[in-house]
């Protein structure tokens, strides 16, 4: 058993590790930047030590000063929640050469998923269904040009080292590949200090559905069934559920079955998703893994019924998964509670909370490290909590999270309710009728 977990993070993932800990008879250590010695994470862990000043580089992405932390508190491992240094695969090797267990996977991992032209041959070799492309990077506009005619417009460049949208064109047209090439690789080389970029067929109105999976030290993998992650705003998910409104048991089957085809190609240790494009006629391709633990992941542990944070230390600790996989048993939805203005764009509304009443009844969770007087630091993302509803059928999960958010009271800043509540009452949204595409027409009243 660990004996002390430090827990490289801030907000809600940090106090969700300590939770978990707590229960586990696990003592916590917390790091903080100086804008964060108020937080709950560093009152509720059972010692914290502030590693810098509030950016990012000098505090939670700083590998020095956490190092030194976990040092002098003799943590024998270290979680890296979601963010900063979670995929970061010099971090986990780091912690290695420590001898402080990486509460995830091997640096190995994360680099075989890290570059997208690597992850992608790894997934073509393994038999999982990948968006037909140019398979290797780009290496002129002419190239781009004749590539794009084999495979058909429209198609898309993406960044080798990208993910999550940056350094990403579609191209419709022949007349569109110039600009579109010089600006995808400007914008890669400026964002990852790589500005490879490759080619895929694009795929219109897909969905955004990934797979939960875990994998033990033994090379054992299950899949825990999908998540919904089809709406999102410029690449930033606000809403997560379980079961997918558009999945069949064969489709769960198949891609279930690729998941851990993915997972098992790379020898995966932790937990982890494997993220797909599904499109109309449901064929599914595989978009990148992310090898760490997700925002999202509260919905698979409401609708399969486990702590995935329990999971993922019991497999850090070479504890064996059983082999099963797991299978939604009730409906789950998450809405991604930040403080943005919807009315204005989404722009960050950083500042006190003055007022807060959270909701709560049967079938409501609330997953946040906010308090009345808290003031929200304009440094890192703008997430105030996720409240997240679980019932016996998707439209009981709708309406509870409908009765939730009209209890939720946050004052002092903007926040994401009100679109949320008028996503509720949405007919498309409700009847599971939507694409990623969704947002780009919605309009908040
Ligand atoms: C695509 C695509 C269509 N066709 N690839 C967006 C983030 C990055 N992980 C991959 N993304 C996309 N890749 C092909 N071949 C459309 C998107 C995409 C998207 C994917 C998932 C969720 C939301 C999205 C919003 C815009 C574009």
């Amino acid at each position: 058993m660990f004996k002390k977990i430090l827990i490289a993070n801030r907000g809600e993932i940090a106090l969700r590790v300590i939770r978990t800990c707590r229960e586990m008879g696990i003592k916590t250590v917390a790091v903080y930047s100086t804008a964060d010695k108020d937080s709950l994470h560093v009152r509720f862990a059972d010692e914290a030590v502030c590693i810098g000043k509030p950016a990012g580089s000098e505090s939670y992405l700083n590998i020095p000063h956490i190092m030194a932390a976990a040092e002098i508190t003799n943590a024998d491992a270290i979680h890296p929640g979601y963010g900063f240094l979670a995929e970061n695969a010099k971090f986990s090797q780091i912690c290695a050469d420590h001898g402080i267990k990486f509460i995830g996977p091997t640096p190995e991992m994360i680099n075989a998923m890290g570059d997208k032209i690597t992850a992608k041959e790894t997934m073509i070799k393994a038999g999982v269904p990948v968006v037909p492309g140019s398979g290797g990077l780009l290496e002129s506009v002419e190239q781009a040009k004749v590539l794009a005619k084999e495979i058909g417009y429209p198609v898309i460049l993406k960044a080798t080292a990208g993910g999550g949208g940056k350094g990403m064109r579609e191209v419709w047209h022949e007349s569109e590949m110039e600009r579109a090439f010089n600006t995808a690789k400007a914008e890669a080389g400026a964002s990852f200090k790589n500005d490879g970029v490759y080619m895929e067929k694009f795929v219109e109105e897909p969905r955004h559905i990934e797979i939960q999976i875990a994998g033990d030290q033994y090379g054992n993998v299950c899949h825990l069934s999908e998540r919904d992650c089809s709406i999102q705003r410029r690449h930033q998910k606000l809403i997560e559920e379980s079961p997918s409104p558009f999945m069949t048991p064969e489709l769960r089957e198949t891609m279930g079955a690729a998941a851990i085809k993915a997972a098992s190609a790379i020898n995966y240790e932790s937990v982890g998703t494997i993220e797909f494009l599904v499109d109309k006629h449901r064929n599914f391709y595989f978009m990148e893994m992310n090898t760490r633990i997700q925002v999202e992941h509260c919905v698979t542990e409401e609708v399969i019924n486990h702590d995935l944070i329990k999971e993922q230390i019991k497999i850090a600790l070479g504890e064996r998964i059983s082999g099963k996989n797991y299978f939604p048993q009730m409906h789950a939805i998450e809405c991604r509670i930040n403080a943005e203005d919807p009315y204005n764009d989404f722009r960050p509304s950083p500042g006190k909370i003055t007022t807060l009443h959270t909701p709560g009844g049967h079938g409501v969770r609330v997953d946040s490290h906010v308090y009345a007087g808290y003031v929200i630091p304009p440094y890192y993302d703008s997430m105030i909590g996720k409240l997240i509803t679980v019932a016996q059928t998707r439209e009981e999960a709708i309406d509870t999270m409908y009765r939730a958010l009209s209890e939720y009271v946050i004052e002092g800043v903007k926040t994401t309710i009100p679109f949320h509540l008028q996503l509720m009452k949405n007919e498309d949204f409700r009847s599971g009728n939507f694409t990623t595409k969704f947002l780009e027409t919605f309009k908040l009243q």
